[in-house]
């Protein structure tokens, strides 16, 4: 295939389009490229592979799972050779083990990188995707992959005066590649969920003043990082299938054990006891899923939780005023923070924090930040930790024609809507990674396991002589009322944050998640394969490229 062949309208003919490489895109190239053998063709519209990893590039960026469940498992050699350093792994560590990969199987060269794919067309007659790119370069493919990430359409705010800040913006997920000399400058922060804690904590002894834009706190427990368990991956590596069985078959895919005890089975004692010993040995989703397995469902539970937190901030913050203002009072139930010296930071001469829920920003004014109180917070640098408009914001970006001229824009108006986070109705060989009404998990293992699911898919679709797999409706229906059931039970549906899109102003606030947990969801697509997609997929002819 040749880049010019696409030029003045003419189709390039691949067999499948990857959009994206971070750890999903990657392993989608490799597994269908290298390992089904189609002709792929895949787009980024980053300068390179990684992802997120290659945008989150903030002071402090970190993974905040254990590196153990933080890696591709299907290289065996890859897992014994490659040397993590540390327990929760820096960005740049996993960006270079993401380069790493990428060059060991050889998968640069089916990627395009500083491309944006605009529109997505399904073409009947042909059986083909028509894909356009920013550069109005056409590619026609029989199956399309979409890994265009969970977290990855990033949500700017819109202040008034914002352009005529004379110092520097940055929003934490499009950090400069070159450092950023904040050493002895007046930094404001804006934001204090997971980007925000972690810029906040790394950048504090650095800069000359940091003021903290915090609008609602969050429940923030230590990483308590440290180097990986001698033994650990020696350990993984003599039972590797078995390890790794038993990350895709417990809830969340950390690699971690989860807890099969209820808080409101045991006495409050034993419940502080516990909460207070997996605390200390730190870990987001390891205090909210390793304690007890009810944190996530039960409000006694997730009260017991938030106590141990709430005596700790207590006895870390100097000042009491200020560690009322630390202390969120609600539930525990956005994605679990941690990290660590994030409360210490607070007692720090140089660091101030300004709440703008009821003293809102105001404006960005040349000198900094206005907050409704009149007060301007002088700044020479302002970081946006605001997020991202996450699950279904990068998919929202391109524009998605399916079958009969069905729009994605148009069928997601109200929500989005999928069947096993995986395909949508009306667009027949559109896979989505970690789509809408995936599993809420720890996303590296569960990417590998739907990849799998979809290389799988379409190997079924070329086996049987057909042309194309597609959702039907009422399997679509099912899953996202099984979805809404599920999610219903538990607190995460009553809080608001990105994981319901109660983040981003104007976007529908509804489930956008599978939290039976990963194994369920295993089971979910076995049956798919173990039915030969009988039950909920429709086959269609395969067609004679025009
Ligand atoms: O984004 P967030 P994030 N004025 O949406 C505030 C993953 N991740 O980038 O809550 C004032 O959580 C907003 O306030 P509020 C991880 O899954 C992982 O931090 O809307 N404030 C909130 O405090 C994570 O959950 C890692 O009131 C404004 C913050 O900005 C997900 O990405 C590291 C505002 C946004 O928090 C997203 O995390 C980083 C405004 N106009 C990210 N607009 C690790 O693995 C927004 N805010 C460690």
């Amino acid at each position: 295939m040749s880049d010019e062949a696409t030029l003045d309208g003419q189709l390039t003919e691949v067999d499948a389009v990857v959009i994206g490489s971070g750890f999903a895109g990657l392993y989608s190239i490799h597994r269908l490229r290298n390992v089904l053998g189609l002709e792929v063709q895949a787009f980024d519209n980053a300068g390179g592979v990684g992802g997120t990893w290659y945008w989150n590039r903030y002071p402090g960026a970190r993974s905040d799972t254990e590196v153990n469940a933080y890696c591709y498992s299907f290289d065996k050699e890859l897992f014994h050779e490659w040397k993590w350093s540390e327990r929760y792994p820096r960005q740049s560590e996993i960006l270079a083990y993401l380069n790493h990969v990428a060059d060991r199987h050889d998968l640069r060269r089916s990627i395009t990188f500083n491309t944006q794919v605009t529109d997505v067309t399904w073409d009947d007659e042909r059986g083909r995707y028509l894909i356009t790119t920013d550069e109005g370069k056409r590619y026609a493919a029989q199956f399309l992959v979409e890994a265009v990430g969970l977290l990855s359409a990033t949500k700017i705010p819109d202040f008034p005066g914002q352009d005529s800040f004379r110092g520097e913006i940055y929003h934490t997920a499009r950090w400069p590649h070159e450092k950023v000399d904040l050493a002895g400058k007046r930094v404001g922060v804006i934001g204090t969920g997971s980007s925000g804690i972690q810029v906040i904590s790394e950048i504090a002894p650095e800069v000359g003043r940091l003021t903290v834009f915090q609008r609602t706190p969050q429940w923030v427990v230590p990483s308590r990082h440290r180097p990986i368990a001698p033994g650990l991956l020696e350990k993984i590596e003599n039972d590797y299938e078995g390890y790794w069985h038993d990350v895709l078959y417990s809830t969340t895919c950390f690699g971690f054990d989860e807890s099969d005890v209820a808080a409101e089975s045991v006495t409050p004692e034993e419940r502080a006891r516990r909460f207070e010993e997996v605390y200390e040995d730190g870990g987001g989703f390891q205090y909210m899923f390793r304690a007890f397995n009810d944190v996530a469902t039960s409000r006694v539970a997730n009260a017991a939780a938030t106590d141990v937190i709430e005596k700790k901030i207590r006895a870390t913050v100097t000042d009491p005023n200020l560690a009322n203002q630390l202390i969120p009072g609600d539930l525990y139930a956005k994605r679990p923070l941690c990290c660590d010296n994030y409360y210490e930071t607070y007692n720090r001469d140089n660091v101030s924090l300004v709440a703008v829920k009821n003293n809102p920003i105001v404006e960005v004014t040349p000198e900094g930040v206005r907050t409704a109180d009149g007060v301007v917070h002088e700044l020479d640098v302002l970081v946006l930790a605001t997020g991202f408009d996450a699950v279904s914001g990068n998919q929202l970006k391109i524009k998605h024609t399916g079958r009969n001229g069905v729009s994605l824009q148009g069928k997601w108006h109200d929500r989005p809507r999928t069947h096993l986070g995986l395909m949508t109705t009306g667009f027949p060989n559109l896979f989505m990674i970690y789509g809408p009404m995936g599993p809420f998990t720890n996303q590296p293992p569960a990417h590998e396991a739907q990849v799998e699911w979809v290389a799988r898919a379409i190997e079924f679709v070329r086996d049987r002589g057909a042309g194309s797999i597609e959702a039907i409706q009422q399997a679509e229906d099912a899953w996202v009322a099984e979805c809404d059931e599920i999610a219903n039970q538990t607190l995460f549906s009553v809080v608001d944050s990105w994981i319901n899109g109660s983040n981003i102003p104007g976007k529908p606030v509804t489930n956008m998640f599978y939290m039976a947990g990963m194994a369920a969801y295993m089971d979910k697509m076995q049956a798919e394969e173990d039915s030969e997609y009988a039950e909920n997929f429709v086959l269609g002819n395969a067609t004679v490229p025009a």
